[in-house]
């Protein structure tokens, strides 16, 4: 396991799903020796003959490398993954998507067999890996020194995003990234919903619709400061008391376009709580500490 100068460090990656699988093509197409396992192997042929060292079982796989990058579909498959492994020595990197606790116990679980552990969040879906100006990145947590160890290897497929030394931090970020995602979404599926049984061409109305949420996306500057200070009340452009009021609009424009209105019920319901709880003068930005169980 010497190390040419000459030579750029070796990987060991487990899972070729779709994103192990595009991680794979980027070490390959930078020059890494890179040995592969995946638990179906007949996922690892095309890989093979792009020049990737395929190893019989996990455990061989982790034998071969110090650096040793996990992406598989949730923490059970790690865990059955590495079942029969010797990580002594090893430098695990964990992409698989999971919960902070699941993280933090992972990086336990791993320092207790003798190795060190760096979690990840991957913030890109494969066809943005291994093509820089599609902006996709890993939040890391974890081991700083681990991170900055295998920086440079870790860079070739994605950015990365140093998060702290919490463990469960890169997953918390990226939980918390890929549920603004999700209520993105939400709204976007309303929109179109309200649209669909009209004349109205959809691919005519999606920059409109794009346009939009990419102007509303600097609210959460915004939102951040005003959690920062505390001060909800000042200069505040658009009152929750406004908000409020508007939402019947919204309703009864969702029940006469025919549409459930069962994806922004929600948060009409957390705005109205709002309302009663906090203070109808107050910007939107307060509803965060209302959620707070
Ligand atoms: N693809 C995406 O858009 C997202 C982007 C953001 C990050 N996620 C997370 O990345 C992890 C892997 O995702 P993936 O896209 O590679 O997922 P699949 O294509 O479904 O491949 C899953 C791999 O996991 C292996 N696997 C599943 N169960 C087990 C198990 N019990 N033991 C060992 N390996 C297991 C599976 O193997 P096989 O089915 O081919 O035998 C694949 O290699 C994931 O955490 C995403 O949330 C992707």
């Amino acid at each position: 396991m010497t190390q040419n100068l000459f030579e750029k460090p070796a990987v060991t990656l487990l899972g070729l799903g779709a994103m192990g699988t595009a991680l794979a093509r980027a070490w390959l197409a930078a020059g890494h020796p890179l040995t592969v396992w995946n638990r179906t192997p007949a996922r690892t042929a095309p890989l093979a003959a792009e020049g990737a060292r395929v190893a019989d079982s996990a455990a061989e796989a982790v034998a071969a490398n110090t650096l040793v990058v996990i992406c598989l579909l949730d923490d059970a498959s790690v865990d059955e993954a590495l079942a029969d492994a010797d990580l002594t020595g090893r430098d695990l990197v964990n992409l698989t998507t999971t919960t902070p606790a699941q993280a933090r116990a992972r990086a336990e679980w791993t320092e207790g067999r003798g190795a060190r552990y760096l979690d990840g969040g991957i913030m890109a879906v494969p066809p943005m890996v291994g093509v820089p100006e599609a902006g996709g990145y890993v939040f890391y947590s974890g081991s700083r020194h681990l991170f900055e160890r295998h920086r440079t290897t870790l860079t070739v497929p994605v950015g990365t995003t140093y998060v702290g030394e919490d463990a469960g931090f890169a997953a918390l970020h990226d939980v918390a990234l890929l549920s603004a995602m999700y209520g993105m979404f939400a709204g976007a599926t309303h929109a179109f919903a309200l649209i669909r049984e009209e004349d109205i061409d959809p691919t005519a109305f999606a920059p409109l619709l794009a346009d939009w949420l990419v102007a509303m996306a600097p609210s959460v500057h915004l939102t951040a400061a005003r959690l920062r200070s505390g001060d909800h009340s000042g200069d505040v452009v658009s009152s929750l008391a406004m908000q409020v009021a508007g939402i019947p609009t919204f309703v009864t424009t969702a029940e006469q376009q025919g549409v459930s209105p069962e994806l922004l019920a929600p948060c009409f319901a957390l705005m109205r709580r709002g309302l009663t709880e906090r203070n109808g003068e107050e910007d939107l930005t307060g509803l965060a500490d209302l959620l707070l169980r």
